[in-house]
């Protein structure tokens, strides 16, 4: 790997030289561009298996699949075939004017095999975000064509991720992101997450036992999906679209509602004929141990916003599911849908896709993720709880979060200026550890083909890491 990655590293250009063409040039996407330059960006170059190697040769353990996407893992040969493949075949055609391209058929026809019952047909975008403008623009159509245009407005929840777009950034539920450029747009409109930590158990001035948690979770699963029904009934049935959601909230924090929530929020969607869109960027193609996270959660959505694992990354393609219920309208009644995008159904972007699909298939990853590592890294992460710096652990499937906590007892946080959270990704960066901190709750998202061997070693380095944190939180005197 060394020799190999020699090369791929730049001998022609030192890691100082590459930072200050970087600085020079590149704005990074959610970057303090000032900070950056001046601290200089870590260039990653190489990658195998669950591992990344940057310029200065240091591997890395990547607990976060590069963005929640690389789910077959960095360097599989089946999937550089299929791209260089169809990059000689046919690199580029659009699919605008009454044409199409074998790759999208195919991906369209095997999408309607791996997803639930009701998709049968497919719309392509380039990312996630994309994919979400489709999704308002879809339902805003649907709704027109059947006669209620009235019906545009679509609800979402604060502290969600549907992407950076102006439609992604105004579904998404960051007052950072609204904060800036004027969002959201108008006709979309947030409720309360389902965060039962931060929103529910203040409730409780202790810890619970296991069971009374248990059914604090279930009553606050019910009481969140009632703030949908309230939110209808404020703006007027006959107003609201669509309701959308991510089946477990991942960029948020990984958030993983209480069991009775998601069929809660469909029973209301379904008294109402409210559309129900399921945002499966990150939990689709496995990461929950099923294929898409609504199967997890036991509901059934009209409209399915994939990306990222659709071809773990190796290549952009997003797209959204359309079910049959908007489907039917659209082919039957709709007449001409003014809306794509260039790159919709890109042939590349597709071939990849069909056999990053294949791999999933052919290797059993949805099934391995809910019967054994899924289970293995909850058992894992329930350890850490013991652990005096963390508040709550949670798991669902290969996604897992730890509340960093000021009091244990309380389930204080620390003032969020200390930036704890940061200071645990820092150890985690030194000590060869992909992994993210949403504020002070520190979350992973490992590719699906680690190996219980690995995922004991990334446990290794979480708990060195807390406990590094610790350290230094012991030694200024934050507790
Ligand atoms: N929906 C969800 C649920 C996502 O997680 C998008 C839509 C947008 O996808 P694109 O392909 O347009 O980025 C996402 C993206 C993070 C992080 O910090 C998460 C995402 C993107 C960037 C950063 O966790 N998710």
């Amino acid at each position: 790997m060394n020799a190999v990655l020699k090369s791929a590293a730049g001998a022609d250009r030192s890691t100082r030289e590459w930072q200050a063409a970087d600085a020079a040039h590149y704005l990074h996407p959610f970057t303090d561009f000032k900070a950056l330059a001046d601290k200089g960006s870590r260039v990653i170059a190489q990658a195998g298996n669950i591992y990344l190697w940057d310029s200065e040769g240091h591997r890395l353990l990547d607990a976060m699949s590069g963005l929640w996407c690389v789910n077959v893992g960095y360097g599989r040969k089946e999937l550089i075939e299929a791209a260089t493949r169809q990059l000689t075949d046919l690199p580029f055609y659009n699919s605008f004017f009454q044409t199409a391209t074998k790759p999208a058929i195919e991906l369209a026809e095997l999408l309607s095999e791996v997803t639930p019952p009701q998709f049968k047909h497919v719309f392509f975008s380039g990312s996630g975000s994309e994919g979400n403008d489709t999704v308002v623009r879809m339902v805003r159509r649907y709704w027109d064509v059947l006669g209620q245009p009235e019906r545009t407005v679509i609800i979402s929840r604060h502290n969600a991720y549907h992407g950076s777009t102006m439609a992604g950034a105004s579904l998404g539920g960051m007052s950072g992101m609204h904060a800036q450029g004027g969002l959201p747009i108008p006709g979309i409109t947030h409720i309360g997450q389902p965060f039962w930590f931060e929103l529910g158990q203040g409730t409780h001035s202790a810890p619970l036992a296991p069971d009374a948690e248990r059914a604090s979770r279930d009553d606050f699963g019910l009481k969140a999906a009632g703030w949908l029904e309230a939110k209808i009934i404020e703006v007027g049935a006959d107003k609201v679209a669509a309701f959308i959601g991510e089946p477990v909230q991942g960029a948020g924090g990984v958030i993983v509602p209480p069991e009775t929530y998601w069929p809660e929020i469909q029973r209301i969607c379904d008294k109402y004929g409210i559309l129900l869109v399921s945002d499966e960027v990150i939990c689709g193609f496995g990461r929950t141990g099923h294929w898409f996270g609504c199967e997890r959660f036991g509901f059934r959505p009209d409209l399915m916003t994939f990306a990222k694992g659709v071809t773990s990354g190796y290549i952009p393609l997003g797209g959204v599911m359309v079910g049959e219920r908007i489907a039917r309208v659209l082919i039957e009644q709709g007449g001409e849908f003014n809306h794509g995008y260039t790159y919709s159904g890109h042939p590349v972007a597709c071939a990849v896709a069909l056999e990053n699909i294949r791999v999933i298939q052919r290797e059993g990853l949805v099934e391995k993720v809910r019967d054994v590592l899924g289970p293995y890294l909850a058992e894992q992460f329930a350890a850490l709880a013991s652990h005096p710096l963390v508040g709550e652990v949670q798991t669902c499937g290969l996604m897992g979060a730890v509340q960093i906590v000021q009091d244990k007892a309380t389930a204080r946080s620390f003032d969020s200026n200390l930036e704890v959270g940061m200071l645990c990704r820092s150890h985690c960066f030194a000590n060869g550890l992909i992994m993210r901190a949403v504020g002070d709750r520190m979350i992973i998202a490992p590719p699906l083909v680690i190996t219980r061997d690995q995922i004991d070693d990334m446990m290794a380095l979480i708990r060195r890491c807390l406990d590094l944190t610790l350290a230094d939180v012991l030694r200024n005197g934050w507790i």
